[in-house]
């Protein structure tokens, strides 16, 4: 094998960008909607043989493939010498109802991309390379999200992990026959994410990659309103407890208050229940979910107090009772300068010069950031869209963020 420096200046590529996009496409097949997304919900059907093809392939290339309590995936590629530090490179497979082919699934085909890489050229690395598909980061048919990260972290309440239309976490893993015993306490020595921005910052930048900087807070919270059902005929309007009406005025209420408080809060109503969801009953009852999302915790501490006191003065003004709890709470973290320097210095050796930004969104990333040194590379977004079936990223950048990947999983790997 060449020397890494070696091998690193002489190729301009060391992966095979149409094996990396041709194994993006064909997982994309499973659970395709129309417009040319994904829907693969956590634990479903399609999630199952999104999860066997990707352990198949994982065992072709040569890995150990373990699953843990929480159904996380580790592919493991075995480095020189035994018992050494992983670098691990991860992201998930799960997508939204309306997701896209490149959310999360990119990350970890990438990280099957690299071990193909090393593979292809002989490299035995020092450390063990290991490729992870973390359980239900969407966060859409179980709360929390990145449970199956923050179970690895030790930050999940396994009791807390509830299912949105009442499924069982734990059932569905043993269902789908990934409810593994491997307790996968890997000495991380680092882990590494590439994703997609899912915003616009890189395509105004005209940048194809982005090394990131930390990612913002994000809390979820659920608020319940009880009134009574009652007959949309019958019922005079003025003694009425309708639920829906109170939620309705609450999330307005926040939204003109979160407009005015600061220009980087994000605040978004995700999640409306109405019950009984029928159009001739005043609804008794109402459930909102939020998503709230700031970098610093105190801005989040503050408006999760606005939060709680609109939701009582909107209750009390339509009459009805109301609970709030707040299910979900990721706190905000930054990454390794170290292994920033690492993405840095592998994207101007392939020649590009990378964007520095903060992510937005969350992701396993954050998770792995409170127990090990982390580091995320993004790749750019066309329109900043995401979270649907229009999201794009061009083969060309895919390839370029693939690469920076991995010449600095290399050069980490391969340093004893
Ligand atoms: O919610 C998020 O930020 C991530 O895309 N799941
Ligand atoms: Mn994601
Ligand atoms: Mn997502």
């Amino acid at each position: 094998m060449d020397s890494l420096s070696e091998l690193a200046a002489g190729a301009d590529r060391l992966i095979d960008p149409q094996r990396l996009w041709s194994t993006i496409m064909e997982i994309a097949r499973i659970g395709a909607i129309p417009g040319g997304g994904s829907c693969r919900l956590s634990l479903s059907d399609e999630d199952r043989q999104a999860r066997d093809l990707f352990a198949s392939w994982c065992r072709e290339a040569g890995c150990d493939v373990r699953v843990d309590p929480y159904g996380n995936m580790f592919a493991v590629r075995a480095g020189k010498g035994a018992g050494q530090p992983s670098i691990l490179i991860g992201s998930h497979l799960d997508t939204q109802p309306h997701g896209g082919r490149f959310d999360g699934v990119l990350g970890v085909l990438a990280g099957l991309e690299i071990v193909r890489t090393l593979n292809d050229r002989g490299i035995v690395t020092e450390r063990p390379v290991v490729v992870v598909n973390w359980t239900n980061e969407e966060g859409v048919r179980f709360k929390p999200g990145l449970t199956g990260s923050a179970g690895f972290a030790g930050y999940l309440d396994p009791a807390a992990v509830t299912g949105s239309d009442g499924e069982d976490f734990f059932a569905e893993l043993r269902r789908t026959g990934y409810a593994g015993t491997a307790r996968e306490g890997f000495d991380v020595l680092a882990y590494y994410e590439l994703h997609i921005e899912q915003g616009p910052v890189l395509e105004r930048a005209d940048a194809a990659v982005g090394v990131v900087e930390g990612i913002q807070g994000v809390r979820w919270y659920k608020v319940s309103l009880a009134g009574r059902d009652a007959h949309a005929g019958t019922t005079p309007m003025d003694s009425r407890k309708d639920s829906f009406m109170a939620a309705a005025a609450i999330a307005l209420d926040l939204r003109a208050t979160a407009l005015k408080h600061d220009p980087d809060l994000r605040f978004t109503v995700g999640k409306v229940t109405v019950e009984p969801n029928s159009v001739n009953t005043v609804p008794g009852h109402a459930e909102l979910l939020i998503d709230l999302r700031h970098g610093d915790d105190r801005v989040l501490d503050r408006f999760e107090d606005i939060i709680a006191a609109a939701v009582k003065r909107g209750a009390a003004r339509e009459g009805v009772d109301c609970a709030f709890t707040r299910t979900m709470t990721v706190p905000p973290v930054t990454f390794d300068p170290a292994m920033q320097e690492r993405l840095v210095e592998a994207a101007l050796q392939v020649g590009v010069v990378p964007e520095r930004l903060p992510s937005g969104a969350m992701h396993d990333a954050s998770n792995m950031a409170r127990i090990a040194p982390t580091a995320m590379v993004f790749v750019q977004s066309r329109d900043g869209i995401s979270h649907n079936p229009a999201e794009w990223s061009s083969p060309a950048h895919v390839a370029t963020a693939c690469e920076v990947l991995a010449r600095a999983v290399l050069s980490h790997a391969c340093e004893s």
